[in-house]
């Protein structure tokens, strides 16, 4: 029986596009005991969502805007899901129009936080609010439970939360979903959870590489690997599919799954900008940024089959001489090493981009709300929060003490795997680069005092010295005196 409500009755919350994510996207709210209104830019996909749900709740289907609009309670709230760019735009005007002060239109979309911010402004000045809120967890999340990363006025908080807290995934009892901060913080995080997925999921493809062809075992024996691995504490739900994957036989040929997927990764966008936004802030998100450039790379057929016919001398390639099961577990920890990177990396970014826009976002809140209904959820996000709970203030995650205590145990192993796989030949941007920015964490001395004179040779660029204050610079075409800038 389909319970769509009268049109006497009012809904909670509206839902504006209603392709995979935004259905999903109503079914939950209708499902926790909301009344939802629900419209879409062609009625069919309306229809579609009341004939084959609609006996999951109670939903208005509208086929106007301003119908969709009069169908809310006020104030009124209404979820954006339509494709990212000129489609959100175009929809956020719409309602701006039909809506009234003090209405509060939310993107759910991927919208790059820079626009989030614009909108926000755009439409804070018709005296509607505007939320930008990152949805994560896909389509099986927009349906039972996701992460959600509200930003956007405080005020909009109070009269959201409770309603997107009925639909968030939740864990111990805690729903995964928090205010963020205000106007783009939400879609910045966002942003940069995707980013550590891109990181997270480069450091298991890498380590599944040098099993494969390291030790030469078959994707089955490894899938066994990656559930034992799933006990312990890389425990999380990208190591659990990983095994899914691995397992799968191909049903038109019975080969391993993986042995017939092309191997060229695909992106929609979202770690680009993270590495683009690490970039424009200056934090090193070494891990995210290659992870990126593996998947492009993944990607440059032509220059990859170039390559690939002898055109590239591979220099000598070594035998591996290790035992099997050792080499297993130094992969584990080097894995979770890595990984452990891409994490303190990814937080850099958030608290380098909260002090640039002054959103004042708390670190503890991501390692809870992430802990379920998210791509990234993990076991070791608890961790995240302890180290937080501990010191809100640390430098880095990676100098938390518990995750230096670990770290004790995965150096070696994670040098011994980055100096297997440069001598086998197999490539692990993330393992070795991590590794590089970990030892230039460290070290005591960078050669970017080099650079600095470089700078001043050809530039003038000036430099600081290590035993007085001030700037200086070499004479270096005259007679090579220190002047004192
Ligand atoms: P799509 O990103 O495929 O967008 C399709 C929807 O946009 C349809 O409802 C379509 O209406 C509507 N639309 C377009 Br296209 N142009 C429009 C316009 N000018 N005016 C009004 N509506 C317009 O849908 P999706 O995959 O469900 O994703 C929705 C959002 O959620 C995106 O921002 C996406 O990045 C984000 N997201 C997706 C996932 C995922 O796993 N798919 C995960 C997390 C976030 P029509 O039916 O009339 O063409």
């Amino acid at each position: 029986m389909t319970q769509t409500a009268e049109k006497t009755d009012l809904a909670q919350i509206g839902v504006v596009g209603l392709a995979v994510m935004g259905s999903n996207l109503a079914r939950n709210f209708a499902r926790n005991g909301n009344t939802v209104a629900v419209y879409n830019r062609s009625p069919e996909k309306t229809r579609a969502l009341i004939s084959e749900h609609g006996d999951e709740g109670a939903f208005i289907p509208s086929e106007t805007v301003e119908d969709f609009v009069a169908s809310l309670e006020r104030p009124r709230k209404a979820i954006i899901m339509v494709q990212a760019g000129a489609a959100t735009d175009a929809v956020i005007n719409q309602l701006t129009e039909a809506m009234d002060e003090g209405d509060i239109i939310i993107d759910g979309g991927n919208a790059l936080f820079t626009d989030t911010i614009r909108r926000e402004k755009e439409v804070a000045a018709k005296g509607r609010h505007f939320v930008g809120a990152g949805i994560s967890g896909g389509e099986e999340g927009a349906l039972n439970g996701p992460s959600i990363m509200p930003g956007g006025p405080a005020e909009s908080w109070e009269t959201l939360g409770p309603i997107l807290e009925s639909i968030a995934a939740e864990v111990d009892g805690t729903p995964c979903v928090t205010h963020i901060g205000p106007d783009g913080a939400g879609h910045f995080v966002k942003m940069v959870h995707n980013g550590i997925e891109y990181a997270d999921m480069q450091v298991i493809g890498e380590a599944y590489q040098l099993l494969r062809y390291g030790v030469g075992m078959e994707p089955a024996e490894i899938a066994e690997v990656f559930r034992e691995w799933n006990a312990g504490d890389l425990d999380s739900y990208l190591i659990e599919i990983t095994a899914e994957v691995l397992a799968q036989k191909d049903p038109e040929t019975g080969a391993p799954l993986v042995d017939v997927i092309v191997d060229a990764a695909g992106q929609k966008g979202t770690g680009r900008w993270t590495a683009i936004s690490g970039l424009e802030l200056g934090v090193p998100i070494t891990g995210i940024a290659e992870s990126v450039f593996a998947r492009a790379l993944s990607s440059a057929t032509a220059q990859r089959a170039a390559a690939q016919e002898g055109q590239l001398p591979s220099g000598t390639i070594a035998e591996l001489n290790v035992d099997k099961a050792e080499f297993v577990e130094d992969v584990r920890r080097a894995l979770y090493a890595a990984k452990l990177i891409a994490y303190s990396q990814g937080f850099d970014e958030i608290k380098a981009g909260s002090e640039e826009f002054g959103w004042n976002v708390d670190p503890r809140d991501l390692a809870t709300i992430w802990r379920g209904g998210c791509i990234i959820r993990a076991k070791f996000l608890d961790r995240i929060r302890e180290a937080y709970d501990n010191n809100a203030d640390l430098p880095a995650l990676i100098l938390d003490p518990y995750f230096k205590g670990e770290l004790e145990n995965l150096i070696d192993p994670w040098r011994r795997v980055v100096v297997a796989a440069t001598q086998l030949g197999l490539p692990v941007p993330v393992f070795a680069s991590s590794l590089s920015y970990y030892d230039s964490l460290r070290a005591e001395r960078l050669p970017a005092a080099l650079i600095q004179g470089q700078r001043d040779f050809f530039g003038a660029h000036t430099f600081k010295r290590v035993d007085r204050e001030g700037t200086f610079h070499i004479e270096w075409s005259g007679d090579r005196s220190l002047t004192e800038m």
